[in-house]
């Protein structure tokens, strides 16, 4: 069998090492709040950029070059399986995450594409066998070709619609061959760039068709995954349908299709909304919708989906915190929906990409699950509400008042008192626990 990767087994050396192509905080097999690091964060492989992308951005062409290039774009796709399973078995990585068209490529007929991929995909089940990875998750790429410019499901053309529908169903089957645990739905080119043209009312009632026939497929084909709506606010269209979590979850109630999806959370789509990652993993936490991740991060002074590997530690902190909250991610896992630089063109640095990501995320567990334990932030805030547990607030909090019993008391008070927020306090000790240094 053919090496693709010049680079041996990714080991476990620990927080002092020096050694580029070790974890320093990933150390799979730890336990952490009784559960093994790895059952924690289920990190996947994104099939597109790691086994794709090529360093092309909208100003210059491909700056990277990998041993599975082919000329033949349907070998190309059989050699990708075989590299892929090679990188993630020396990272250790037991999940992967693939749009049919980055599995195999698009043919000239609809029918050819299937048969393409239903062989590669075949290919890719015998190596889940080997080796024991898994698919996280599945999705149909209804984005990229022409025939969507206009969208998908929200496309002014239904035969665009019946195509993505087709493609769909297609990467629902693929997806159940693979015994994938999630299927989803990224909105692409759902959204619009003018009202000049757009029938907002007719693409909305078009978009909620083609999730309800396709959580109806779920069912019938079998496939039973967990049904995953990934948002994001802009890009490619300046109005995305599936802005964030608040607006997916109004857009679901409003289709009666609330308890069929839940979320996909990606972080860089967390800010372009101008929210903290933290803030749409909580918003999904409480309406009991968080799925599952796609971690990476954006550039704060860029206003587009840059997909860098995650390596902020305060915010991967406070994602893993928001987690263990939600006491995991059940079916779901940790997808890294994140490229190499396009400088950072060698093999070497997508594994280094990889490690600094998983190593983020690791670190992140590690600290999120000390905050918990000693409760810091849980007991602020339940002295924070106190006001609640007695007296007039137990009453509100019971639901039990009326405006007039209000405005009795309200009337009675001399003045009301300010709660310290306390917020500075509190930062100065997340930053003690990150570095370690907080002694009870
Ligand atoms: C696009 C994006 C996608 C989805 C899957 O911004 O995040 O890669 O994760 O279609
Ligand atoms: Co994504």
């Amino acid at each position: 069998m053919k090496e693709y990767f010049k680079i041996g087994k990714i080991k476990y050396e620990g927080p002092k090492s020096k050694n580029p192509l070790a974890f320093k905080y990933y150390d799979k097999n730890e336990m952490i709040l009784g559960k093994p690091m790895k059952d924690h964060l289920k990190f996947a492989m994104s099939w597109w950029h790691t086994l794709c992308a090529k360093g092309a951005d909208q100003f210059g062409s491909n700056t990277m070059e990998r041993s599975f290039e082919n000329q033949d774009p349907v070998k190309e796709a059989f050699e990708k399986v075989d590299a892929g399973f090679e990188f993630m078995q020396k990272l250790g990585i037991e999940y992967f995450c693939f749009h049919d068209r980055d599995m195999a490529p698009e043919m000239p007929t609809l029918e050819e594409s299937n048969r393409v991929l239903d062989e590669v995909s075949d290919y890719v089940l015998s190596k889940m066998k080997e080796t024991n990875i898994k698919c996280l998750w599945g999705t149909a790429n209804c984005f990229n070709h022409k025939r969507y410019m206009s969208g998908a499901g929200t496309s002014p053309n239904a035969d665009a619609f019946a195509y993505a529908a087709a493609q769909i169903k297609h990467a629902m089957d693929i997806t159940k061959k693979l015994g994938g645990q999630n299927y989803v739905f990224w909105g692409g080119r759902e959204g619009y760039d003018t009202l000049l043209n757009t029938d907002m009312k007719m693409e909305l009632d078009h978009y909620a068709t083609l999730l309800t026939i396709a959580r109806d497929y779920n069912i019938k084909s079998g496939l039973n995954a967990q049904l995953l709506i990934e948002p994001k606010p802009k890009e490619p269209t300046k109005h995305q349908y599936d802005f964030d979590v608040q607006t997916v979850l109004g857009f679901l109630r409003t289709y009666g299709l609330e308890k069929d999806f839940k979320m996909n959370i990606e972080a860089n789509h967390a800010t372009l909304a101008i929210h903290t990652f933290n803030h749409e993993l909580n918003v999904a936490r409480i309406h009991n919708v968080l799925g599952s991740i796609d971690a990476n991060q954006g550039d704060m002074l860029l206003g587009w989906d840059t997909d860098q590997f995650p390596t902020n530690i305060y915010d991967a902190t406070l994602a893993m915190y928001e987690v263990l909250l939600a006491g995991g991610l059940g079916k779901g896992g940790l997808n890294f929906d994140a490229k190499a630089r396009r400088q950072s063109f060698t093999d070497e640095d997508l594994f280094i990409s990889y490690i600094a990501g998983m190593d983020t995320f690791a670190k992140g567990l590690r600290v999120a699950a000390k905050l918990l334990e000693d409760q810091v932030f849980e007991n602020f805030k339940k002295e924070r509400y106190q006001s609640f547990t007695s007296g007039i607030g137990k009453k509100i909090e019971e639901k039990n008042v009326t405006l007039e019993e209000l405005s009795d008391y309200a009337l009675k008070l001399e003045q009301v008192e300010g709660i310290s927020g306390r917020q500075e306090w509190l930062e100065a000790i997340l930053n003690q626990y990150i570095c370690e240094s907080y002694e009870g």
